[in-house]
């Protein structure tokens, strides 16, 4: 028991890190621009989401403006305002995708699951492990989850980046042609 102490500890602290990494990797991708607050002078741009497709094409902002979206889901299916490029937000469906498999993403919601953590170092095999209850998470900062029939707000400040898309990265909703390009004016 004395002995294996500090390999826990280094166990802990090796996960500690690599779970740092991979936080940073989840960040946002560089120059695309950042979450924001509105103020009464914020432009407000507003936009429909139906089952699959949001009501305009593309939205013309200016490079470093600060936009308030306000984003009225009509349809049956949960959506989602990602602002990114296409190559970033092609590669989010994975995780989405992955989301939906794993249950705790539903065509209609979020849901919740309950996940099983092993007890680790107590030599303890029964019950089997802790379950914790995990409702489905969509933190990312360049992006929003409108559920059917609610409107939700999302701010952002624009950089000075071209490329630029709006899109929903929920499975087969991107191919579907629910994505939109913002053009830099
Ligand atoms: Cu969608």
């Amino acid at each position: 028991m004395k002995r294996s102490r500090p390999q826990l500890l280094i166990t802990a602290l090796l996960f500690a890190a690599a779970t740092q990494a991979s936080a940073q990797t989840l960040g946002l991708e560089s120059n695309i621009g950042q979450p924001a607050k509105a103020t009464p002078a914020t432009r407000t741009v507003f936009v429909k989401m139906d089952d699959i497709s949001y009501g305009q094409k593309s939205i013309d902002v200016k490079p470093g403006e600060t936009v308030r979206f306000v984003l009225k889901n009509e349809g049956a299916l949960m959506h989602e305002f990602n602002i990114g490029k296409a190559v970033s937000q092609l590669d989010h469906q994975r995780k989405m995708a992955a989301l939906v498999k794993d249950g705790t993403l539903t065509p209609t919601g979020k849901a919740k699951s309950i996940v099983w953590h092993e007890r680790s170092g107590l030599g303890d095999s029964n019950p089997p492990g802790i379950p914790e209850v995990v409702e489905a998470i969509h933190d990312d900062p360049n992006a929003i989850l409108v559920e059917p029939g609610t409107t939700k707000e999302f701010v952002w400040t624009f950089s000075d980046s071209a490329n630029l898309n709006f899109a929903c990265t929920l499975p087969g909703h991107y191919q579907a042609g629910m994505v939109g390009e913002f053009v830099m004016r």
